[in-house]
């Protein structure tokens, strides 16, 4: 990698290496999605960010990691806080910069990340984008989550809400269902999902959506807003209902249709909210509209 500023020149090949960098390197350089504005219609096109992961087959949440990244409005110019569970195994295989905080750590990790990016480079943007499970931020990592919303913080929180603590083996989270029977939690649930999205908005939260990978466009268009309006605005939550055919027990085939089935009978709503002011600045953006 050539320097230490994130830029296009973050994939660039030193001079004289270009033919000894593997092919796939090279096919990043070539291809890939840095300094380009490009959307989720352009998949298929581009050498993408993910190519392979080493998690489940059918797995809910390597398919909207995989979507998610490719919405990112400026990836050379985007750090990803990550947190222990399924996602950090492959955040490994991702070819963007990102941090591996301690379990639960990520917002907090994150406002220092964000602040000093805005004192080491106070002419450009640079996005700061926390993705982690549920049990990472809507459990262990909550109290962290919340204040760094308490704060204001100009940065995105997207949860991979598989309703587990699927990396352990399967116990139960706040974001399981009432009666959820998982391979650690036999006797089955006994309280509520959590109802994260409405306290993000009553947290300080400018923008919030709750969604699932079944449709891309729409999950596309939710990151890249919610990015765009965390720049300028203040902080978004996006929670993405990812199905865990492992610990749900399911065909991995049947992933989408999981996804869509548990949308419409309204166990996991797709919702919205906007503040006002996010309101505002949304209409105004033609980007997210392609
Ligand atoms: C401080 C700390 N506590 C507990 C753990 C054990 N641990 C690792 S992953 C995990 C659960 C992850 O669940 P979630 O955040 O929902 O992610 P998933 O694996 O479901 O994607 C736990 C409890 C840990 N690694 N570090
Ligand atoms: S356990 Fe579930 S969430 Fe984790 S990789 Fe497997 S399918 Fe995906
Ligand atoms: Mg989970």
């Amino acid at each position: 990698m050539g320097g230490c500023q994130m830029s296009t020149n973050i994939v660039k090949i030193s001079p004289g290496f270009e033919k000894i960098m593997p092919k796939d390197y090279q096919d990043l350089v070539n291809n890939g999605p840095y300094g380009r504005k490009l959307a989720l219609s352009d998949l298929g096109s581009f050498k993408e960010l993910i190519e392979e992961h080493p998690l489940c087959a059918g797995c809910g949440l390597a398919l909207s990691q995989r979507l998610i990244l490719a919405s990112l409005p400026d990836p050379e110019d985007t750090v990803i806080v990550g947190t222990t569970g399924c996602s950090s195994l492959s955040f490994a295989q991702v070819a963007i910069h990102n941090i591996h905080s301690l379990f639960g750590n990520q917002n907090a990790v994150a406002t220092g990340l964000k602040r000093a990016l805005k004192i080491r480079f106070p002419d450009k943007t640079k996005d700061v984008v926390v993705m982690g499970g549920d049990g990472g931020i809507g459990d262990i990592g909550l109290g962290m989550v919340m204040h760094s919303w308490f704060r204001g913080e100009k940065f995105t929180t997207i949860m991979f809400d598989n309703e587990a603590y699927a990396n352990t083996g399967g116990q139960e989270s706040g974001m399981s269902q009432e009666g959820a029977v998982l391979y650690m939690a036999p006797t089955g649930k006994k309280f509520p999902k959590l109802s994260l999205p409405e306290i993000a908005r009553a947290s300080g939260c400018v923008y919030v959506a709750a969604v699932n990978p079944a449709n891309s466009r729409r999950l596309g268009k939710m990151v890249k807003q919610a990015i765009l309006i965390a720049r300028e605005l203040g902080p978004t939550y996006i929670q993405v209902y990812c199905p865990c055919p492992t610990n749900y027990k399911f065909k991995p085939a049947e992933t989408l249709k999981r996804a869509k089935e548990k949308e419409k009978d309204g166990s996991c709503p797709v919702k919205e909210y906007f503040s006002p002011e996010a309101k505002e600045f949304v209409e105004r953006l033609k980007e997210v509209t392609r």
